[in-house]
């Protein structure tokens, strides 16, 4: 009795996947009609679709990104350059904050509206018409911002400089925490607990980059120590990340033109270092609208 108690606990031997990643062509995606359904409710974790956006279309993508001047962007302490700059970068307690805020809105609105000739490939259109397949029926759009002025930006492109960029462990119910004004509007027109994360590889590293997933979620750990590579339950116990007897993880590794969309708000993960070749992403956000009517692109 005790054995067969012993051997169900440890059913899940140590090389089995973690978390249910559906690995799928763009094409078979209509086969997940309630995929979004089925992430926030835990059956599955998230996807890996296949070529999303092919190598013609990578390339001038690639092309036109490759051509915004740096100033344009925002430069984190983590090797990454950012673009458009986020919206937690705008300061509240700047006395032109209302007017940064409009600015924002409507720069974002005027810049999303012209990608497709500007950049020679609609990004925003293609993740919409992919993600729409998985919604149930729902609508695939980019919210406006705080007082209906302009939009959001759907997604941001992440360069992580070879030899130094990465993104530390974290999942998206942190930042409603540590960013909590620009989570106050998403949360009035949306349901932010467990959001969920998309991104199109655009560029991978040669090597690292991978996203990691930890088997940890924030149902249980909430806290992440200082140095960010230790994180701590509510019962108070320490998992260091470093530490793969530990925390068991799963790696991901998409191809250039695929897609992933993951839990990423309760799944605590990290992307590993870039450490040969630059790695390029565009990606941002996914919740359901307050009258889940739709499920908004945003970040
Ligand atoms: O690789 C990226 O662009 C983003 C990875 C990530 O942390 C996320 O999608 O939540
Ligand atoms: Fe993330």
């Amino acid at each position: 009795m005790i054995f067969k108690n012993f051997f169900r606990k440890n059913k899940r031997r140590s090389n089995d996947p973690i978390y249910t990643i559906v690995d799928i062509d763009a094409a078979e995606i209509s086969g997940y009609a309630n995929g979004i359904d089925q992430m926030q409710s835990g059956e599955i974790d998230g996807f890996i679709i296949r070529n999303v956006i092919s190598k013609r279309e990578l390339t001038t993508l690639i092309e036109s990104h490759d051509t915004i001047e740096d100033d344009q962007k925002f430069f984190s302490d983590t090797g990454m350059a950012v673009f458009p700059p986020p919206f937690s970068n705008i300061n509240k307690s700047s006395p032109s904050y209302a007017d940064d805020l409009e600015k924002f809105f409507t720069t974002s609105a005027n810049r999303w509206n012209h990608f497709p000739e500007n950049f020679g490939f609609d990004f925003e259109g293609r993740v919409h018409e992919t993600l729409r397949k998985i919604a149930n029926g729902r609508r695939v759009e980019t919210p406006q911002g705080v007082n209906n002025v302009g939009r959001y930006n759907p997604g941001c492109f992440k360069h992580l400089i070879p030899g130094k960029g990465l993104f530390k462990a974290h999942c998206g119910n942190l930042f409603h925490k540590e960013f909590p004004t620009f989570y106050e509007h998403m949360n009035e027109i949306s349901i932010i607990e467990n959001q969920m994360s998309y991104f199109v590889m655009l560029d991978p590293s040669q090597k690292g980059g991978q996203l990691t997933l930890y088997d940890l979620l924030w149902e249980n750990v909430e806290i992440r120590m200082n140095g960010d590579t230790v994180l701590k339950d509510k019962s108070g116990k320490m998992y260091d990340l470093e530490n793969q007897k530990q925390v068991k993880r799963q790696e991901l590794a998409p191809q250039a033109g695929d897609m992933i969309v993951f839990s990423g708000g309760r799944i605590w993960h990290k992307v590993e270092l870039a450490e040969e070749t630059r790695r390029l992403t565009c990606g941002g956000f996914l919740t359901r609208s307050r009258d889940d009517g739709a499920v908004y692109t945003w970040s």
